[in-house]
């Protein structure tokens, strides 16, 4: 067995002895209630799941397993002597629970590395789709192509004792975290750079190599692609893409099956997709106003015509967040050390002076600031990085650290089906008439 199995089979062994002993001794406490309006309205604030790898707080943001961000760019190992964090060692953090060592860093790079061999029917696949198809659906579609690969799938047919499933699962996520680049690189160059591909160079690290393997080699690039694929990686488990993978995985099936089901979610707009909204929502701006440099009084008014014809500001509110996103202030903070003359950073900048007194003011959105995607297409656009189609593919790359490292606690700590009550509206109605008391 490899250092790192080794290292992830005796905690979780460990964490497993610990929540029978919490089952078994305050399993009947009372973690909520929940009201019918929560039933109604998307399950918010009702606490159902645990995931191991992060925990999101209303106020402060993410933490994962403990550290903020601010910590993780101090404590994480980096490629450049204080540069950004190695995602290799984010993905430690959140696998085996404690914080890597350069070494750890670069052995899960060269794992990685080893793993990364795409066999061609994925890229065959990939290529019978029409060029026009959203990069999202070439990935999902890359993704399921490669489920052949699956260890998991082909030892659950062989037959497999339930205690083992773990094994299989955490080399089925090695294996397409470590192809995940290659992927998205290949559907980047075929979309958008005349089927032009850039084999790996296998002395990079997985961010920096994915950067190469797009075309972008300037360093400070790659450093963006270290911080993106850090920050994007988890954001505990309610979210669309991270609760989706849990779910599907909770039926056994497979991490490919599982991570393509939760990136169909993370395409979706008020998810993952909004970043691309907002660099689309910019340029429409820019073309409307005839400039590349608009006011704040211009953006106030851009925003208040979005309203109007009943769209959201893309980029702004969440779910969960009741503040400025940690993960946007990490890339104003990038911006501010990289490219602070940018005029599209700038803009960003502007709009975030702009729209929340705007969205405070309706008196009915609960969390006016931005969210991580407010921010990242600027960078990008910085450095002629402009196909914003793509950006989604990138944030999803980067979520598989988070959702697969999860999968495998998932697994390892044997949690089963998932599968809430639901009801119907007519036997609400029986319920509040004090008809109907089958599941209360
Ligand atoms: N612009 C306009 N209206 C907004 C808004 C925004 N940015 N954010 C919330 N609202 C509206 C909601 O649509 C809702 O309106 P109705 O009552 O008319 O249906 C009302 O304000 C209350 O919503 P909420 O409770 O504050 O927010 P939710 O928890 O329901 O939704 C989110 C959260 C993210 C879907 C929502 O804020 C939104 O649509 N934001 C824009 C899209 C976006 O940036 N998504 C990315 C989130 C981060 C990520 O997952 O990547």
């Amino acid at each position: 067995m490899g250092i790192i199995k080794d290292k992830f089979k005796a905690k979780a062994e460990a964490s497993s002895i610990e929540i029978k002993d919490i089952i078994k001794e305050h399993g009947n406490k009372k973690i909520g209630e929940v009201t019918l309006a929560q039933v109604y309205q998307g399950m918010r604030g009702i606490t159902g799941l645990v995931t191991e790898t992060s925990l999101l707080d209303a106020q402060e943001g993410i933490r994962f397993r403990g550290y903020t961000i601010p910590e993780l760019q101090q404590k994480l190992p980096a490629a450049i002597k204080g540069g950004e964090p190695l995602p290799e060692g984010l993905f430690y953090l959140m696998l085996v629970g404690e914080l890597p060592t350069e070494e750890d860093a670069n052995h899960i790079t060269s794992v990685w590395q080893r793993r990364s061999h795409v066999p061609n029917h994925v890229f065959a696949t990939i290529d019978a789709l029409p060029l026009n198809t959203h990069p999202m659906t070439m990935f999902v579609v890359g993704v399921m192509a490669l489920q052949t690969e699956s260890n998991f799938a082909k030892a659950y047919s062989k037959g497999i004792n339930k205690k083992d499933y773990w094994d299989p699962i955490y080399d089925d996520s090695m294996d397409l975290i470590a192809r995940l680049p290659r992927i998205a690189a290949y559907i980047y160059r075929r979309k958008y750079k005349n089927n032009e591909h850039i084999q790996p160079n296998g002395l990079l690290d997985w961010a920096g190599n994915f950067a190469h393997m797009m075309g972008y080699e300037d360093e400070s690039f790659k450093e963006l692609m270290r911080l993106y694929m850090t920050i994007h990686a988890d954001h505990e488990g309610g979210n669309v893409s991270a609760h989706t993978t849990h779910l599907v995985g909770s039926a056994l099936s497979d991490p490919f099956l599982s991570y393509a089901a939760g990136m169909n979610g993370l395409a979706g707009p008020l998810h993952g997709l909004a970043n691309q909204e907002v660099i689309k929502w910019i340029y429409e701006m820019q073309e409307k106003l005839g400039t590349d440099d608009p006011t704040k009084e211009q953006i106030a008014q851009y925003v208040q015509d979005t309203l109007t014809a009943g769209k959201v500001v893309p980029g702004y509110g969440h779910a969960v967040l009741r503040k400025t996103d940690p993960r946007f202030e990490a890339q104003m903070e990038f911006g501010n050390k990289h490219m602070a003359d940018d005029k599209l950073v700038n803009t960003v900048w502007k709009i975030y002076e702009t729209v929340p007194p705007i969205l405070q003011s309706l008196g009915k959105i609960k969390n006016p600031w931005p969210n991580v995607d407010a921010h990242s297409g600027a960078l990008l656009v910085h450095y002629g990085f402009v196909e914003y189609e793509f950006y989604t593919v990138l944030f999803a790359v980067s979520r598989a650290l988070g959702v697969l490292a999860s999968l495998c606690w998932d697994r390892a700590l044997a949690f089963p089906l998932e599968r809430p009550k639901s009801v119907t509206t007519a036997s609400v109605k029986l319920w509040i008439e004090g008809k109907d008391e089958i599941w209360e």
